[in-house]
């Protein structure tokens, strides 16, 4: 808990009762006074901090579009996202792979690789080692499976850094 008896502490982690009135309470601990029991309700609010912290700070990669279950018309448009994770273009020459870097895989009607596998470079799957975040292609009328996969530097598949979806060609 982050229970301070010392008011000219800044109290600049809580973000939920307003900087004005948390900087009034500070000033007035500073100045001799007693300090604010008023505070104390607000600062019960921040043990919620670390945990979402912790979840935002996972890396993440999906589709912007198209989405699961889209009906779509042949070429197909598609649009990648990731989160806390850098897509860079792979160097010329790479001795080791460069850490929180990556780039995009599409895989087209086959499912995620185990994490640690190279993904090949051959049919199903294309490499984006350019750092392209867009893509189109042909798909012939029917339902497909895109799947979208990072790799590292060598193209090694990462953990928890792939998406599976499913969509209609007209
Ligand atoms: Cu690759």
């Amino acid at each position: 808990m982050l229970r301070r008896t010392n008011g000219c502490q800044p109290r600049t982690a809580n973000w939920t009762g307003g900087l004005a009135i948390v900087l009034a309470t500070g000033m007035a601990a500073c100045g001799g006074a007693a300090p604010e029991p008023a505070a104390e309700p607000m600062e019960e609010t921040a043990p919620a901090a670390p945990a979402e912290d912790r979840s935002s700070t996972a890396p993440t990669v999906g589709f912007v579009t198209p989405t699961d279950g889209a009906t779509v018309t042949s070429p197909v448009s598609m649009e990648f996202i990731v989160s806390n994770l850098n897509i860079s273009p792979v160097p010329a020459e790479v001795e080791s792979p460069r850490d929180g870097m990556g780039h995009h895989h599409v895989g087209i009607n086959t499912e995620c690789l185990a994490v640690g596998e190279a993904i090949p470079k051959a049919d199903p799957w294309v490499h984006f080692g350019d750092g392209s975040k867009v893509f189109e292609t042909l798909l012939p009328p029917g339902a497909h499976t895109l799947t979208l996969q990072i790799g590292d530097d060598q193209h090694v598949t990462q953990d928890g850094l792939c998406t599976t979806i499913s969509v209609t060609v007209e």
